[in-house]
């Protein structure tokens, strides 16, 4: 059987460690394009002098032409500009927006039908608008936001029960933004939900607050201390692990910027929510309960997409 094809749209530092990460699992043969022209060839050729000590096999290629990622089965994009300190991922949305919209016609020229991840921020409002203008179906279009907030939320919960980070499972829902959702009742520790982990002494609600906050700010923090950019390695990490679900058919249940098509009562955006993925992309939108706060702070969260959508609608190509 033929290696897949991954093709990274963006070979900037989360590019970078996508194409990394890609090699290391043996996921596919690798196709890196950027704007900028040496740096998906430099990236690339670093690489792959890497595969030999590491033993993957895998090729890498750069390009600055779109038909080097012709019939690929997945797309993950980063193209555009990440945020420096003071700047709300929102600030992005006059460059990104046109960024994507080149992205998504390049996808529907060249590779139709590929399994496309988008990371570009403002997130769920970047994914709609890629979805848009590559016209693919909205299964195959996804956004990585989740995984990344989750996973923060389960680091912090890790260090704060001193116990191991595979031990801790979290659900992180709504936009991608100052609005998401944590959701603390769905998350646990070996399936002991944290309200539950309160009253057995091992934390405390005012620590859980604090923990849910920091999780909220999780990119914030990161930018504050890297200064030239955001974050990089735990964002590709996310990526991966949803194209091995599609590319593995894992059917995998994870929470992603998905299209809702009426579930959540979201008809027409792109949400974070928990969802299956395996090869037929997004398979189906897990709709869990929600009681009344956790549901005002979803809507909220869905309003705040809703106005990013907008905004970018203004922005497309007429
Ligand atoms: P960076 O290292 O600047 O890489 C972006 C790359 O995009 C650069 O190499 C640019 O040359 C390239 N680029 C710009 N315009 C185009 C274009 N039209 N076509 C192709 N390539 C282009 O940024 P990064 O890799 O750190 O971040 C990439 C994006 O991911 C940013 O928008 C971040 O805000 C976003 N991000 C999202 C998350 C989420 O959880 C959703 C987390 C971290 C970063």
């Amino acid at each position: 059987m033929a290696r897949k094809k991954i093709a990274l749209v963006g070979a900037g530092n989360i590019g970078g460690t996508l194409a990394h990460l890609i090699g290391l699992k043996e996921l596919g043969d690798v196709v890196l394009f950027d704007i900028a022209e040496g740096v998906p060839q430099g990236k690339g050729l670093d690489i792959a002098q890497s595969a030999p000590i590491e033993g993957c096999d895998a090729t890498y290629a750069g390009a600055n032409d779109y038909s080097a990622i012709a019939g690929a089965d997945v797309v993950i994009v980063t193209a555009g500009v990440p945020r420096k300190p003071g700047m709300s991922r929102d600030d992005l949305i006059g460059t990104n927006a046109k960024v994507m919209a080149a992205v998504g016609e390049g996808i529907k020229t060249n590779c139709p039908d590929a399994f496309v991840i988008c990371i570009t921020n403002p997130l769920d409002a970047m994914v709609w608008v890629l979805r848009e203008l590559s016209g693919l179906p909205h299964n195959k279009v996804v956004g990585m936001a989740g995984v990344l907030d989750s996973a923060r939320f389960r680091c912090f919960l890790a260090e704060e029960f001193n116990v191991s980070v595979e031990d801790v499972t979290a659900f992180v829902l709504g936009g991608h933004g100052d609005t998401m959702v944590p959701l603390v009742r769905y998350s646990t520790v070996a399936g002991i939900p944290l309200p539950d982990l309160i009253k057995m002494g091992w934390t405390t609600q005012e620590r859980l607050d604090e923990i849910v906050t920091r999780t909220r700010n999780g990119g914030a923090e990161i930018v504050g201390l890297l200064k030239t950019g955001s974050a990089f390695y735990a964002p590709a990490a996310a990526a991966v692990q949803m194209a091995e679900a599609y590319l593995k058919d894992k059917k995998r249940v994870l929470p992603c910027a998905a299209w809702c098509g009426g579930a959540f009562g979201v008809d027409d955006l792109y949400v974070g929510v928990p969802v299956v993925l395996g090869a037929g992309g997004v398979e189906k939108v897990v709709e869990i309960e929600m009681n009344a706060d956790e549901r005002a702070m979803f809507d909220h969260s869905v309003e705040s997409v809703r106005g990013l959508v907008a905004a970018s609608k203004e922005l497309m190509p007429k």
